[in-house]
């Protein structure tokens, strides 16, 4: 059973993680929008501060718990929800599926951010042009990074046979990484990972056009 609330937005891609998590486990829960655009960021709003004082989404809430980080999040549905299990059994094999997630979770995604990006425009008054540099070069180099872990460790998905966190966390950044033109053809494994994924009902279901606040 379960009663679980997701603030959430379509085009995060951390909340895509959750989404992708909760489906893969057949978890309902209720979405709760935050729109990071509009009125200069729901996000910022005291309401949703009091929530998740990182001002950014996700954030799941289950009765009396309220966990934000996507990654911390994902820990806490799978040792809850144990079932259709997101890491495999070894401690080993735990830590390179948690490495992969690394790679994109600390050093892919904190230099997309919008709030990197409004930082970067805002007060040091890159150019789009320099924007657009900066987005490349540091997705390129962590894209690079997960491939090769791709060549050691993927199997059907990105560890092995079996779906596991890593695939929770590709899939959103690619998503992300073609919203900054990155060229997919440079990672060959990447992109049939997640031409494999996107075919796959749970993967659908979190897709950001799926959501009920999607905008084109
Ligand atoms: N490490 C955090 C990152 C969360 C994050 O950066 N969320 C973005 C959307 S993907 C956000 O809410 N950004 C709002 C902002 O930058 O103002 C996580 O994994 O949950």
């Amino acid at each position: 059973m379960s009663n679980l609330k997701l603030y959430s937005y379509f085009r995060s891609s951390s909340a895509y993680r959750v989404r992708i998590a909760l489906n893969v486990k057949n978890i309902p829960y209720e979405m709760i929008p935050i729109h990071l655009l509009k009125n200069g960021g729901e996000q910022h709003a005291s309401s949703y501060r009091a929530i998740n004082p990182s001002e950014q989404v996700p954030t799941l809430i289950d009765g009396n718990h309220t966990i934000g980080q996507s990654m911390a999040i994902l820990e806490y549905i799978e040792q809850k929800f144990p079932q259709t299990p997101l890491l495999p059994e070894m401690p080993h094999e735990r830590a390179i599926v948690r490495q992969m997630c690394e790679v994109i979770n600390s050093g892919i995604q904190p230099l997309q951010n919008l709030m990197v990006t409004q930082y970067l425009t805002d007060s040091l008054h890159v150019s789009e042009n320099d924007k657009m540099v900066w987005l490349q070069f540091w997705i390129n180099r962590g894209l690079t990074s997960f491939e090769s872990l791709l060549d050691k460790y993927s199997g059907t998905y990105c560890f092995g046979d079996h779906l596991s966190f890593a695939d929770c966390f590709l899939i959103p950044q690619v998503f992300s990484s073609q919203r900054f033109n990155i060229d997919l053809s440079r990672f060959p494994k990447i992109k049939v990972l997640n031409d494999r994924c996107l075919s796959l009902p749970a993967f659908i279901k979190a897709s950001p056009q799926e959501q009920p606040d999607f905008q084109p």
